[in-house]
């Protein structure tokens, strides 16, 4: 609601207004209790004790407007460290509440408790929280809501309604923290999920599933705002809802320009938000929503299955209005074959800025420093006491630059913050390739990598240009990096090696789209440019969690500004210790 102030308003009413309107620039304080605790929950016919946040699976939904404060105070109730990040929330000056464990933060031990504390800045949209250490993501994870301010309306034609966020998940009937232990001592591929979700539900397409389906019900003649979040820890999903198109109106809590897709391509820590629009009249049928994976690695070697839900129409003629009529034919939407490479690529090249005055899309048009990194799996030696199940006897393992990071015992912040750095890192991080091959050619004799923990250093408001470029040591694959700290705007994009003669004249510089995460292409490489206004140390990962664990990993570590305003702001209090 947009408030105007007559000059007829009475006094009292006039600082009421005043007041409403110091809430609207400054916003509110949010506060959340989570509770991190077990919950057994029971999924294709197994019951499984799962780590949880107040016992909810999913997670539950934080709801805030743009320009408020979130407060959520974690306490874990539980015997594994904890570590919860806020996707995708710039968390300007504040580092500190970011979360990835031994980055940003030691682990949440047992019975402690440490609150988050962050502004909402700058960003509208879908965004997710999920835990930030080892494999407990797979169920410590929620929505975030981040509402325009009040009186702001979309971009785009109000919606009659918004749904529930559908979050994408990836089901295990064993522990992930078992699949996930067991692989790191082998050195092999952790096991495959069995199962995909939609807010938790693996739905008809699985053995003894059918009651554990996700349902949308929708009016016809209306449109509807979906939030779409990929979860999952291991596959970049399509999504299609049959019969059904789906209008793309916003990715990682920023505005595009609309595109309308019978399918679209979501990776894990993105998040989509589509408007649907739903049949004129009552349809007198019902509507699969498909989501299977995209991959090209080798069938087999990923869990291709399908999680299906159903959208339901409201039928008007029906006293009871809502129950599903079983007696309706229901439709199943087309999807992809799962290495469609082509699809993806032309999904994501749809993907442009609004690129308004009023959302502007803040391009470096300038570059200060440019990056070349490589990204890809690789191996590394398999310990004389050990018998390793990666290729050829090795272990797997994943790097950038062929840095495979390896996490320190305290939290690179704490150690840059106070300077104390000697034994944790060294900022040395290579800016490329230190022995330069043909990355889309025959893989080189030496797949080894190297394992350290580097970062790279970046004065404060750096222009910064990066090359990301998949490699075929291990066979080509797309890996979804995800930036913390910032947005970058993805320039370009190709397949093969980059060449830095001709490629950046193709870049985008007008209205490239600006995310959080993105997909390196299977053979390609992809460019993104981000100013580093954003003092402190910044993650930057693989967002398949397989990958993440191999090390594909790797920080930034932005300079304090001359400004008080440009300065990391101290650790909190309460900052659990190692
Ligand atoms: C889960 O189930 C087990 C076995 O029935 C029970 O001992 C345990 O208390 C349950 N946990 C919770 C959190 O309900
Ligand atoms: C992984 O899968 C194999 C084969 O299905 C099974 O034998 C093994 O127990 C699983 N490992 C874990 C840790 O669940
Ligand atoms: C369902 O169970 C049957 C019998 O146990 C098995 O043959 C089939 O492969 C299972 N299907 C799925 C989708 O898991
Ligand atoms: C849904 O799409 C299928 C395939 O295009 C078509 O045959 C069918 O008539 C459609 N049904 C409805 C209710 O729109
Ligand atoms: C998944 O892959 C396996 C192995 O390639 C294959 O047998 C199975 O049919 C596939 N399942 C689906 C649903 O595509
Ligand atoms: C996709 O997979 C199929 C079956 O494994 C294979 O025949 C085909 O060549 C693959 N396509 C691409 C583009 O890799
Ligand atoms: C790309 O998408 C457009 C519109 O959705 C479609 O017409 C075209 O055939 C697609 N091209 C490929 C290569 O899939
Ligand atoms: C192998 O030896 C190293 C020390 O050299 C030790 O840390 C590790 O636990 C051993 N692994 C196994 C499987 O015994
Ligand atoms: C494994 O060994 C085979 C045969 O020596 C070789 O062709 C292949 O490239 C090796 N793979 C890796 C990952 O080293
Ligand atoms: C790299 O390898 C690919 C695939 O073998 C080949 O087509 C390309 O010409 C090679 N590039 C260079 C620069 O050697
Ligand atoms: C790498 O392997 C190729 C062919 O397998 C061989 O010709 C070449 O000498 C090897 N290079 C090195 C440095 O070992
Ligand atoms: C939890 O984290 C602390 C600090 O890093 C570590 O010392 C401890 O071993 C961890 N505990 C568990 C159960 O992983
Ligand atoms: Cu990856």
């Amino acid at each position: 609601m947009a408030m105007t102030i007559s000059s007829g308003l009475h006094c009292s009413l006039l600082v009421a207004a005043l007041t409403l309107l110091v809430v609207q620039a400054h916003g509110i304080t949010r506060h959340y209790d989570f509770n991190i605790q077990m919950a057994n929950v029971t999924r294709l016919c197994a019951t499984k004790s799962i780590v949880t946040v107040n016992g909810q699976f999913p997670g539950p939904e934080l709801i805030a407007r743009e320009g408020d404060r979130v407060h959520v105070r974690v306490t874990n109730h539980v015997a594994h460290n904890m570590s919860i990040h806020w996707h995708g929330i710039r968390q300007m000056r504040t580092g500190w509440a970011d979360g990835p464990a031994y980055v940003t933060q030691c682990p949440i031990q047992k019975g402690q408790t440490y609150v988050y504390k962050f502004t909402i800045t700058a960003q509208r949209g879908t965004l997710w929280w999920h835990a930030h250490i080892s494999w407990f993501r797979s169920t410590v994870y929620g929505a975030i809501v981040i509402l325009p301010k009040l009186g702001v309306p979309y971009p785009f034609p109000a919606p009659h309604k918004e749904l529930t966020p559908v979050i994408f998940g990836e089901w295990w009937l064993s522990d992930t923290e078992a699949i996930v232990s067991t692989a790191l001592k082998v050195g092999g591929a952790p096991n495959i999920s069995d199962a995909f979700t939609i807010n938790g539900l693996p739905g008809p397409l699985y053995n003894c599933s059918a009651k554990d389906t996700f349902k949308l019900k929708v009016e016809p003649g209306k449109t509807y705002l979906l939030r779409l979040i990929n979860a999952a820890l291991n596959d970049e999903l399509f999504f299609s809802v049959a019969n059904h198109t789906l209008t793309v109106v916003e990715v990682d809590a920023v505005y595009v320009m609309p595109f309308t897709v019978r399918t679209l391509v979501i990776s894990p820590g993105q998040t989509t938000n589509v408007l649907l629009a739903t049949k004129p009249a009552y349809p007198r049928a019902n509507f699969y929503m498909f989501a299977r994976p995209y991959s090209t690695i080798r069938p087999g070697t990923f869990d291709n299955s399908t999680v299906a839900g159903i959208l339901e129409y409201h039928n008007p003629g029906s006293p009871s209005a809502s129950s599903f009529d079983k007696a309706l034919p229901i439709f199943k939407p087309m999807l992809p074959y799962f290495n469609d490479t082509n699809f993806v690529t032309n999904f994501t090249t749809k993907l442009r800025s609004l690129a308004t005055k009023q959302y502007p899309a803040a391009v470096p048009q300038s570059v200060d420093r440019r990056f070349f990194f490589t990204i890809g799996l690789g191996t590394l030696p398999c310990p004389k006491n050990m018998t390793c199940q990666g290729p050829n006897g090795t272990q797997f393992a994943a790097a950038v630059n062929n840095v495979s990071l390896v996490l320190p015992s305290m939290a690179l912040l704490q150690s840059h913050f106070t300077g104390l750095t000697s034994g944790v890192y060294a900022a040395n991080f290579p800016a490329m390739p230190l022995s330069p091959f043909n990355y889309t050619g025959t893989p080189p004799n030496n797949t080894h990598v190297a394992t350290g923990t580097k970062l790279l250093a970046l004065s404060f408001n750096t222009s910064v240009e990066l090359v990301m470029q998949d490699t075929s040591i291990l066979g080509i694959e797309s890996h979804p990096l995800h930036l913390h700290g910032f947005n970058f705007f993805v320039v370009g994009q190709g397949f093969g090696n980059y060449d830095a003669v001709n490629d950046p004249d193709k870049f985008n510089l007008v209205d490239p789209v600006e995310r959080n995460t993105v997909g390196v292409p299977a053979g390609g490489w992809v460019a993104i440019r981000f100013l580093a206004d954003n003092p402190g140390v910044w993650f930057m990962h693989c967002h398949l969690e397989v990958h993440t664990t191999w090390g594909l990993r790797m920080a930034w570590q932005v300079q304090d500004g001359s400004k008080p305003s440009q300065k990391l702001l101290p650790p909190p209090s309460d900052m659990p210790k190692c």
